[in-house]
């Protein structure tokens, strides 16, 4: 339904993106200055291994090496006969941030008198913000958000919707193959060693991943989350993590204006939301030809990217993904007042819809594990 609540103000009417009960995500309302982002810091990471295992420190961390100006890479090499694939099905919720947590407390804990046992209001994975932060243009994809608040935290994980579920269980031989892609290319820019060079005769595992975690503020939201990162700059000189990250991306051989201007419109969205947030500054893309062999490689710095867009004609804007998902958590903090780990707050939306909630108690959608409570009890 449509009720936003409305203001009238001599003769302007104003109009709030939420009431109690729900937000809206029009675009027209996030229009704003664009809200203090605090540059993301690093204060920690962890690495999981070919069989899903958790380590608490850079042992899957791989270095960027560059390819030539013509590089030839087959992305279809080694499938499926070198591929293993990391079984999906399995949810892991927020397991491997807590189990960070668990292991770095003490550069964590509160340090003010407060009944807190962490000093932040909200604890994620960066795929989660991602995909607030697009929600405003978002035409396709719903998304579910279970929220608990445990000793004064918020913990956002995400629930597959059923659109999603059906979509996993029924993806073509297609788009397996096009999945493989992407990592596939990571293999031939990608090397174990600061000294040495990709080994693209290897097997691709998806269950290996490198991911960092850093803490940063959005307005008044204190935020703590992961993400997986592809690969560092090898430059011994290189800036500080999270600034020598790279994110790789492959992409479609761009031939046309109006494939160029669809890169930028819809892509470039996703890219910016996705390396803004831990402060990954740049991309990557391997542009593949119809045969899937990647043909030229091209970098997109994340701060250049707003430039690169205005020329688009009806484009998406930073500042409305960052005021929506900077309202949406406020929304989160007004609703989720029960500090209670078997309760979930059950955010769901839907496109052309409201953000709206339902509450649960010692239901499926619990996700804090046993293990987590006790730790953070005692
Ligand atoms: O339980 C869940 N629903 C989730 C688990 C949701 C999101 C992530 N995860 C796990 C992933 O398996 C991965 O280890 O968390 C890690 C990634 O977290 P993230 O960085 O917050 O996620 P996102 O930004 O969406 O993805 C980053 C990369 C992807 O790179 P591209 O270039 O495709 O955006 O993480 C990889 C992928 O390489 N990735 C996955 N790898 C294996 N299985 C998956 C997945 N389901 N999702 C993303
Ligand atoms: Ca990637």
């Amino acid at each position: 339904a449509n009720d936003h609540r409305q203001y009238q103000s001599g003769s302007t009417t104003w109009q709030s993106p939420a009431n109690s009960q729900s937000l809206s995500t029009r675009r027209e309302l996030y229009e704003r200055d664009f809200p203090l982002y605090k540059q993301p810091v690093e204060v920690g990471c962890f690495s999981l291994d070919a069989q899903r295992r958790f380590f608490n420190d850079n042992r899957q961390m791989r270095y960027y090496v560059e390819p030539d100006r013509n590089p030839n890479f087959d992305l279809k090499d080694g499938y499926k006969d070198r591929f293993v694939k990391r079984d999906d099905s399995v949810k892991e919720k927020l397991d491997h941030i807590l189990r960070w947590v668990v292991a770095n407390r003490s550069k964590l804990d509160s340090t003010t008198a407060s009944s807190r046992a962490l000093d932040v209001d909200f604890v994620t994975w960066r795929g989660h913000l991602t995909k607030l932060l697009t929600t405003p243009y978002e035409t396709r994809d719903g998304w579910l958000l279970a929220v608990t608040r445990f000793r004064g935290t918020l913990y956002i994980s995400e629930v597959e919707t059923e659109a999603a579920c059906r979509e996993r269980e029924n993806r073509t031989e297609r788009h397996e193959k096009m999945m493989y892609w992407g990592y596939k290319f990571e293999q031939y820019t990608c090397a174990d060693d600061i000294q040495s060079s990709p080994d693209p005769s290897g097997a691709v595992n998806t269950n290996e991943a490198f991911c960092t975690v850093v803490q940063t503020r959005l307005a008044d939201h204190k935020l703590l989350f992961s993400g997986e990162v592809d690969c560092r700059d090898k430059d011994p000189n290189a800036p500080a993590p999270p600034g020598c990250y790279v994110e790789l991306k492959t992409s479609a051989e761009i031939c046309t204006p109006k494939q160029r201007s669809n890169l930028h419109r819809f892509k470039l969205l996703k890219w910016w939301a996705q390396s803004f947030l831990p402060g990954v500054p740049r991309v990557i893309a391997g542009f593949r030809d119809h045969d899937g062999v990647v043909v030229s490689v091209e970098t997109f710095h994340i701060s250049k990217i707003s430039h690169l867009i205005k020329n688009e004609y009806n484009c998406w804007k930073p500042t409305v993904c960052m005021n929506f998902c900077c309202d949406f958590l406020s929304f989160v903090k007004r609703v989720a007042t029960e500090d209670n780990p078997s309760v979930v707050y059950l955010f769901s939306w839907e496109p052309c819809r409201e953000v709206t909630f339902s509450i649960h108690r010692d239901s499926p959608y619990s996700f804090l594990p046993h293990w987590y409570i006790q730790e953070m009890t005692s």
